[in-house]
Parts: C-alpha cells; sequence; structure tokens
C-alpha cells in the first residue's frame, strides 16, 4: 500500500537518483582495461552528466588521481595488467580517505566472494559485469549522495552557525596544526583574542536579536582585515585569530587599524546605528601549546579590558 505523501518522496528519490544536476560536478575516473567494457561505462556516465576520466590499468589510474585531486568516484575494474582491481582499491583507500572518494569496484569474474574481497580492500559497493544500467545509476547516485552528506556534516561542524565563521572546534584543530609548523621552523606563534567591549549592554539596550545582527556584521570584517589568517568565533562575542604569516609587528598594526576601523565605523555596519569598541589581547610566542597561547593572550586581553577597553595589551 502506497500513500500519497510515499508516493511523492518516491517520486522525489527517483529524481535524486536518476536526474541529478549535480552530476556535472561530479568527476568520476573508470579504471578499465577492456576498451569496450570502459566506453560502456562512459557511455552510462555521460548519459547523466557526469564528468568523466578514463584510465586503462591501476598505475595509470593512480597517476589520474594524483593529478586530480577533485575526483569523488573511481570505477575499478578487476583483472587488470600492472595491478588488479582490489590491489588498485588498497592503494587508493592507503592515500585517500573513505570520506572524500568512493570506489565502486566491478567484474565479469564469477570467483566467488570476489565482492567481499573488493569491499575489504577499501571499495564502498560492488558492481557484477554485465550490469543494469539503472543499478548501476542507483549505486553511484547514493554513493555519491553519502559523500555530500559527509561534506556538510564537515562543514556545518566546523562553522558557527550565526556568523558562519570557522568555530572553536575547527580553530583548534587547525591551529594546532599550524602552531606545530611554526614550532618545527622555531617561529613565534602570533594569536590575537579579540572581545566586543560591554556587548551585554547592546543586548540589554537593543534586544537579543540586534546582538546577533551586531555579531555577524563584525564576523563579516575579518576576512577582509585579516585574509589568509585563521580567524574563528570562539564563543559569545569571543574572537580569536591566529596568525599564520607575517611578524608581530606587522600583525599588530593590522590589529591596530581593525581596532581603530571598529571604532569609527562600527555605527555604520551594523543594524541600528550601534556602536561599539573592542579590545585585543596579543601574544607573540615560542610555545608549542595552543591552550597554554589562548591563556597568554586571554591575560592580555584582560589588560586591556582593566585599562579602559577599546585598545590593545601586548
Ligand atoms: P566586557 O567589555 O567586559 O567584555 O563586557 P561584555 O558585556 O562584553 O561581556 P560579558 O561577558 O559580561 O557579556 C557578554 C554578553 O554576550 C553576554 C551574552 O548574553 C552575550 N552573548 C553571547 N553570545 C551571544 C549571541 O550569540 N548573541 C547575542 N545577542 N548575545 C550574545
Ligand atoms: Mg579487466
Ligand atoms: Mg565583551
Ligand atoms: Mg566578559
Ligand atoms: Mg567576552
Amino acid at each position: 500500500y502506497i500513500t500519497k505523501e510515499n508516493k511523492q518522496a518516491y517520486q522525489y528519490l527517483k529524481n535524486q537518483l536518476t536526474r541529478l544536476p549535480r552530476n556535472e560536478s561530479v568527476k568520476v575516473l573508470v579504471v578499465e582495461d577492456s576498451r569496450h567494457s570502459r566506453m560502456y561505462i562512459c557511455s552510462l556516465l555521460k548519459r547523466h552528466k557526469y564528468q568523466i576520466l578514463e584510465a586503462s590499468d591501476g598505475v595509470e589510474g593512480l597517476e589520474v588521481l594524483r593529478q586530480n585531486p577533485d575526483i569523488s568516484v573511481i570505477i575499478v575494474d578487476n583483472e587488470m595488467p600492472k595491478m588488479n582491481g582490489e590491489e588498485l582499491c588498497a592503494e587508493i583507500r592507503r592515500l585517500y580517505s573513505n570520506e572524500d572518494k568512493v570506489i565502486i569496484g566491478v567484474s565479469g569474474s564469477d570467483t566467488p566472494h570476489l565482492s567481499a574481497r573488493f569491499l575489504k580492500s577499501g571499495a564502498n559497493d560492488y558492481l557484477r559485469k554485465p550490469f543494469n544500467a539503472e543499478e548501476f545509476y542507483c549505486r553511484l547516485s547514493l554513493n555519491v549522495d553519502m559523500l555530500d552528506h559527509i561534506a556538510t556534516i564537515r562543514l556545518q561542524a566546523n562553522t558557527d552557525y550565526l556568523t558562519k565563521l570557522p568555530n572553536r572546534r575547527y580553530f583548534f584543530e587547525q591551529a594546532n596544526r599550524e602552531q606545530k609548523l611554526h614550532t618545527v621552523k622555531k617561529l613565534k606563534s602570533n594569536l590575537a583574542m579579540i572581545d566586543i567591549d560591554h556587548f551585554k549592554r547592546i543586548n540589554d539596550n537593543y534586544g537579543h536579536d540586534v546582538g546577533d545582527d551586531v555579531l555577524s556584521s563584525f564576523a563579516m570584517l575579518f576576512e577582509k582585515f585579516f585574509p589568509g589568517q585563521l580567524a574563528a568565533r570562539m564563543g559569545g562575542e569571543e574572537f580569536a585569530v591566529y596568525f599564520t604569516d607575517n611578524t608581530a609587528e606587522q600583525n599588530l598594526e593590522k590589529l591596530e587599524l581593525f581596532r581603530q576601523y571598529i571604532e569609527f565605523n562600527s555605527a555604520s555596519f551594523s543594524a541600528h546605528q550601534v556602536a561599539f569598541t573592542v579590545s585585543i589581547g596579543f601574544i607573540s610566542a615560542l610555545e608549542p601549546k595552543i591552550d597554554e597561547l589562548l591563556k597568554l593572550a586571554d591575560r592580555k586581553l584582560y589588560v586591556a579590558k582593566d585599562n579602559g577597553r577599546n585598545q590593545i595589551a601586548h
């Protein structure tokens, strides 16, 4: 028994599976030694507007992958010269995560357990040749859906919902990475904590919605003032910038420009002409731990607050 809702959902799913406009942005690599079979798979892919790359053995396949890091699906035949499908799967998995690339094994052989062997080597799916075109499209689409979902979840996990800036979690992950690189090169890490002054008053005087609006328009300035640097919303009205380049002096100059810009322009870029200022704590140190560095910057921030706000302490 199919309800109207189910029918609609089913139709939607069917459309998703068969006529996806997104296919045009999906790059599929076909690694198959048989020219005939490769042409057949490519013709199916072409009919659904996938972007297609081809290789006639595993070695060539790996080279095409290396040159095209944005390939998201790899279709792998089993019996091939130089390297069989299972070996190729294992090698692809050694190099690329299954969160970024899908592998679909295909084979005309009736060797028992070949599908299990493919899956154990890192393939996500398996099709026995000759396969049905509809089944091919469905499996391909479902696997691309999975990659899409992972990408969406990953983006959401790293982004602050209100300001769309990287969030605290992403900041820690990336700053740790950057800091290791700095430490290896014996370079100091430069970090700024930026806190809006008397933000509570903005909420109290204008309401929480206006407060939110101030936060999001404020966040949009980071890209302009600190391009290429790691800026994040750490929580509430607190933001951090980990500087991936330049000297402490140059970074302090940029922060001072930013502070002045806020002081003299905040009323014009935020809703309800709310004027505000920021206090900044800056630290430049040979410190291998990001949480320690944050504590040091935070201490400086308190100095800036204590000294009357609207200033940088370093
Ligand atoms: P100070 O100059 O000492 O930093 O004072 P302050 O008022 O900015 O700092 P305090 O820590 O006392 O208050 C921060 C306020 O920020 C309190 C909280 O309600 C508000 N806040 C935190 N997150 C959000 C948010 O997402 N939206 C809005 N509208 N307000 C927020
Ligand atoms: Mg073959
Ligand atoms: Mg504050
Ligand atoms: Mg506070
Ligand atoms: Mg605060």
